[in-house]
């Protein structure tokens, strides 16, 4: 498969009415690699008018079972292409390569268990108080626009994709500037797996034209957003007009909760990766560490010494674990927060720095001593670096964690069940894990509670989130 280059409409590679291109630079070199072309207001017209066609001239009509055998047959064809999925995404974003080849594969077996989904998804017969017989029918929406970001591109593609397509409706995809590659790609393997013309259009440009103008078209029916709360709360807005439905994937600033009780050891082992991961570019990054005091010490030492150990650098090695931010920008960010804690009075017990001199990256940071009201205990940093604070008492640190305007996922590591259910009922988030930082499952709902989102990805949650729901009754 060729590197893309072109907006991927009704079925075909095509230049910008404009003719105008974005540069994309692999951040492990700060090189150009290449060019693709960006959408402007007149692609997202045509694009919308051709899913619009293909919806209405027999997507939304096909039987299920057909519906279920292409979306089997984009699953298969993208394992073949996981190789060419994974390089494109290493080199747009700087993924490590054994990371990407893992996601190039989450995005084929989404794919999977979205076509197995169809057969299993319908409405419901209600017993009315007034006899007669009455069903409910999950219909599809029409043209759905799926807003993407940088730091998940193919599988939080597919995660949208494919529960759409799923439920009957046409896609008009637009993947994050930084990272249109494995978004073409997706439709492009797509298409060739016989997937119509039309039901699935790949449009590359910026947030403000292409997004805007996709949020703002009266023929799209719903809008699902991954991304900033600050272009979720602007999207919320413009959809508002026509009562569009949305939904909403947000930041976050996710608790990671270790009691005495628990195996901390083991906590302290695997929390480095559950904020690093990604380079710590990860809405659910477990970024406030709360620790019972009795093993603070202790642990502190411990999940430095781990932090220390992860294997930063080029991202073409399998074992590297940390690539490179994904620009210059967002490390910019990053270390204006570290400015921030350092002014603020927090101690940096490792990392803090660049480790290499070519590419964006930067060391995977532990803070110490944030203050409670300090920029880099309370807002989303997104970036390599997690701060850890020692906790006395349970309700104290609940109210802590709960003041935060996010509530998107967490951790909690304990023995005591009791304490576990309690304190995963306390949490105010959407997402938890208990002894493990485990926070996607293709079966499961994903998505965050305040801030953090609106509506669900993933599971039959997102599926139903893709239909409009109609009740019929009949007169007997
Ligand atoms: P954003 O700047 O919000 O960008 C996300 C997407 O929205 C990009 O495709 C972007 O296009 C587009 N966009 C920008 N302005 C827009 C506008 N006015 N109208 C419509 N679309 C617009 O976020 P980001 O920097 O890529 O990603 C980081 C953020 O995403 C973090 O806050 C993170 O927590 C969040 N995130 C959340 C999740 C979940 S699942 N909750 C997952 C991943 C990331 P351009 O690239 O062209 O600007």
């Amino acid at each position: 498969m060729k590197l893309p280059g072109q907006l991927y409409v009704d079925g075909a590679y095509r230049e910008a009415a404009s003719g105008a291109r974005t540069s994309l630079i692999n951040p492990a070199t700060e090189a150009e690699f290449t060019t693709v072309s960006a959408a402007g207001t007149a692609d997202v017209e045509a694009a919308v008018a051709s899913a619009q066609r293909a919806w209405e001239g027999g997507w939304r009509d096909l039987a299920p079972g057909k519906r279920a055998e292409i979306l089997y047959r984009i699953a298969r064809l993208l394992r073949d292409y996981v190789e060419h999925i994974a390089e494109f995404e290493m080199l747009q974003i700087g993924k490590p390569i054994a990371d990407a080849r893992d996601e190039a594969g989450l995005g084929a077996r989404v794919f999977e268990y979205y076509a197995g989904a169809i057969s299993q998804f319908g409405g419901q017969t209600l017993p009315v108080a007034r006899g007669g017989f009455d069903f409910t029918l999950r219909q599809s929406m029409g043209v759905v626009a799926a807003i993407v970001p940088w730091n998940f591109p193919f599988p939080i593609a597919c995660w949208k994709v494919a529960p759409a397509l799923a439920a009957g409706n046409c896609v008009v995809l637009k993947p994050a500037s930084l990272s249109p590659l494995t978004a073409l790609a997706l439709g492009e393997i797509a298409h060739a797996a016989g997937l119509p013309a039309g039901v699935l259009q790949v449009l590359p440009g910026s947030g403000s034209v292409v997004g805007d103008a996709l949020v703002s078209h009266p023929l799209i029916r719903k809008v699902s957003f991954t991304g900033s709360t600050e272009v979720g709360r602007h999207i919320m807005g413009l959809a508002a007009k026509d009562i569009k439905r949305v939904s909403l994937e947000l930041g976050g600033k996710s608790p990671n909760i270790v009691f005495a009780d628990a195996d901390w050891q083991k906590a302290a082992d695997n929390s480095p990766m559950s904020v690093f991961a990604n380079t710590g570019q990860d809405c659910c990054a477990r970024s406030r560490v709360y620790v019972e005091r009795s093993v603070y010490e202790p642990f502190v030492e411990r999940f430095v010494g781990a932090t220390q150990k992860l294997i930063v650098g080029d991202p073409t090695h399998t074992e590297t674990q940390l690539g490179p931010m994904v620009s210059a920008g967002q490390r910019a960010s990053v270390e204006a927060y570290l400015d921030d804690a350092r002014k603020t009075g927090a101690t940096i017990a490792c990392g803090g720095g660049r480790p290499l001199a070519k590419g964006y990256y930067l060391s995977p940071t532990v803070l110490l001593n944030a203050g409670a009201d300090s920029k880099c205990w309370r807002e989303e940093i997104f970036g390599p670096v997690v701060a850890i604070t020692p906790f006395d008492d349970e309700a104290a640190m609940l109210r802590d964690v709960n003041a935060s305007p996010y509530g998107l996922s967490g951790s909690i590591w304990t023995q005591n069940l009791s304490r576990a259910l309690r304190v995963s009922r306390a949490v105010q988030s959407g997402v938890l894990s208990v002894n493990s930082h485990s926070s996607v499952h293709v079966e499961a709902p994903f998505g965050g509670f305040k801030t953090s989102g609106l509506g669900r990805d993933l599971g039959m949650s997102a599926m139903e989130g893709y239909t409009e729901l109609k009740n019929v009754y009949v007169a007997e």
